[in-house]
């Protein structure tokens, strides 16, 4: 049988990994649904990493298999193999790849992280008020917020910062006003929604669908990290650093909050999450939400000067607990 040239087995052996790894890249889904205008982009950047990935677990594992096969010891042969060093071409051509990929998914995803808006954080200094919040003094503090818009909010406006660090809008969407701005503060071990437009304060993150949404985010104690990962955004919160995210919610429905980023103990345990609305649902729920603050505020403001165990049986049925369990 005539022995089939080697540059033609290279190149059909090519032809296939090619084809398999597109296969492969196109087919197979390892990353959660997709919710924001974000996420496409960085499910792209991710599909070409498995298709370059699966060819070159291909390409390995195939030379591996095949010396394995082609250059078997015979059986009772004891002698060592000829001692090969040194190949020029080869060393040449396993470097330049490599670094050719390297190089090239570096370019790629700072092409995404541009249309993703990474490269205009602070774009929206006009937004400075907003920002406005004050790290909370203690964890009592915060805990009647958790159920009503409270009086910090009013005094809260007063601390502005322009500096904001973050993904802020995509260059093509930098001169627009976002539609709902939310400040999030993260805080062991816990996430905060405050939206400064109507009062309202949530421990869930509620947003339009389609809609232009700015998160102004700050952490209360230590470094946490605010990720929705069917968003593909994460976004660092640090204490006294505000930091922007800016995403248009895609698809309706629940999804998790994540802590990303080691925050203590319980860091496992900081979860909650955002609950994409249809507009008209959405604005039932901020209806519904404004109407039950006026109520608890006005029963807010003797707490004051409640004393804690008062303070602690009026907050009680909210905490769904008793006032015996929390002192
Ligand atoms: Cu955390």
């Amino acid at each position: 049988m005539k022995q089939i040239p080697a540059p033609l087995l290279t190149l059909v052996g090519g032809i296939l990994v090619t084809l398999v790894s597109l296969w492969v890249g196109q087919t197979v889904n390892l990353l959660p649904e997709q919710a924001s205008e974000q996420a496409p982009l960085v499910d792209d950047l991710f599909k070409v990493m498995v298709i370059i990935g699966t060819a070159l677990f291909l390409v390995v594992q195939g030379a591996i298999v095949y010396a394995m096969i082609r250059f078997r010891k015979p059986k009772g042969d004891e002698t060592d193999g000829p001692p090969i060093e040194g190949n020029l071409p080869l060393e040449a051509f396993w470097t330049a790849i490599p670094s050719i990929i390297v190089v090239g998914l570096g370019l790629y995803s700072v092409v995404v992280f541009q249309e993703m808006g990474g490269f205009s954080p602070g774009g929206h200094h006009g937004h400075g008020a907003m920002v406005a919040m004050a790290p909370q003094p203690s964890v009592i503090d915060v805990a009647p917020l958790l159920g009503q818009a409270g009086p910090r909010e009013a005094e809260a406006d007063v601390y502005t910062k322009t500096q904001v660090y973050g993904f802020g809008a995509s260059p093509l969407m930098q001169p627009n006003q976002p539609d709902v701005t939310v400040n999030v503060t993260g805080m062991q071990y816990a996430w905060i929604f405050r939206y400064p437009e109507t009062g309202i304060t949530d421990g869930e993150l509620h947003v339009p669908v389609g809609k232009d949404v700015q998160l102004l985010i700050e952490a209360q104690d230590v470094i946490h990290s605010f990720w929705v990962p069917q968003f593909r955004l994460k976004q660092d919160a640090l204490p006294g650093e505000p930091a922007e995210l800016r995403f248009v919610a895609t698809r309706e429905g629940t999804y998790p909050v994540v802590c990303a980023e080691l925050c203590g103990a319980y860091h496992g345990g900081m979860r909650t999450q955002v609950i994409v609305h249809s507009p008209e649902e959405y604005a039932d729920w901020v209806a519904s939400r404004v109407a039950e603050a006026q109520p608890a505020a006005t029963v807010a403001q003797p707490l004051n000067q409640a004393t804690s165990a008062e303070y602690l049986a009026a907050i009680a049925p909210e905490l769904a607990t008793s006032p015996v369990q929390l002192r």
